[in-house]
């Protein structure tokens, strides 16, 4: 479980301007976070726009990240969808990739009952040998996990971390005190040391892609014993994340990185493009990360 500890950067995906994926930029984007130091990363989730993509366009990610990381950090992929037969072939798509995990956000749209939520992760971690992540992310439409809910899917011993991308932290620290020990994520970049404060394993958040050093730094100092210097490295980086939720999280990110000599493209439709004002916001962001 060690190696599913720690800071993951949920991959942002770059696009040409016509939406067609960057390979090129997605390669040095991985370089940069490799150099600087990262754990993991997570692929095609929230961040990497994976619900806007094709299956087939996902699978051809996990592909070519894990060629390009080569074993030189732990990899999540992300599968989840509202189609079942879908998050299970891009699932072994992952697996034979060499992925060391693969990730779902439960199925939204429909209001699916728990036990339907429940089977679709069944049907998942089943579908693979790698173990599967819960991506816990009640604002995407799904369902909240309870520390009761989660103990039923965690019925299934394939099933061993969750990736908590809520502010409720009370909620973080009971899913380490389950009747199974399980890796817990903590989601959001701008709570990151109340998350590991409460117990998380790590993180897994967007900001990491550009600025991983900063988001390393919150880390090893709460693993030090820093909790002062773990807060000032908090409160520079959430500066600038207040900036990043004025403009738009996606496409704030990828302007900075594009700023940053990265060409990022745009998000996709219907994400909206960086605004003027938000183009300048990101250059004073990129001047403090020199
Ligand atoms: O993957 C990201 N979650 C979402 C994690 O975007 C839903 C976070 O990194 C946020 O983008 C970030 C800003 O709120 O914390």
């Amino acid at each position: 479980m060690q190696k599913f500890k720690g800071i993951f950067t949920a991959l942002l995906t770059p696009f040409h301007e016509d939406y067609s994926i960057n390979w090129s930029s997605l390669e040095r984007l991985i370089a940069f976070n490799l150099e600087q130091g990262i754990h993991g990363f997570y692929v095609c989730g929230s961040t990497g726009e994976g619900l806007m993509m094709s299956p087939e366009e996902r699978k051809q990610i996990f592909r070519f990240v894990a060629k390009t990381v080569g074993g030189r950090a732990t990899l999540i992929g992300h599968v989840g969808t509202i189609h079942t037969l879908d998050a299970i072939d891009m699932a072994k798509a992952a697996e034979q990739a060499g992925f060391d995990a693969v990730s779902a956000v439960a199925p939204f749209y429909y209001g699916f009952p728990f036990d339907a939520v429940k089977g679709y992760y069944n049907d998942i971690a089943n579908s693979v040998d790698i173990p599967t992540v819960i991506y816990n992310f009640p604002a995407s439409g799904g369902v909240t996990f309870t520390p009761e809910r989660a103990e039923e899917v965690l019925q299934n011993p394939k099933i061993v971390a969750i990736k908590h991308t809520s502010p409720d932290l009370f909620l973080l620290e009971r899913f380490k005190h389950l009747s199974r020990d399980i890796v817990v994520y903590n989601g959001f970049d701008e709570m990151l040391v109340a998350g590991l404060a409460m117990g998380a394993d790590g993180g897994i958040g967007s900001t990491y892609n550009f600025m991983p050093g900063k988001i390393l730094n919150i880390y090893n100092r709460f693993r030090a014993g820093d909790l002062a210097g773990a807060q000032a490295a908090q409160e520079e980086v959430n500066e600038i994340i207040a900036t990043l939720i004025r403009y738009g999280v996606f496409a704030s990110e990828k302007e900075i990185l594009t700023q940053m000599g990265i060409s990022m493209g745009p998000v996709r439709r219907p994400f909206l493009p960086i605004s003027e004002d938000g183009k300048a916001a990101m250059s004073k962001i990129v001047e403090i990360l020199k």
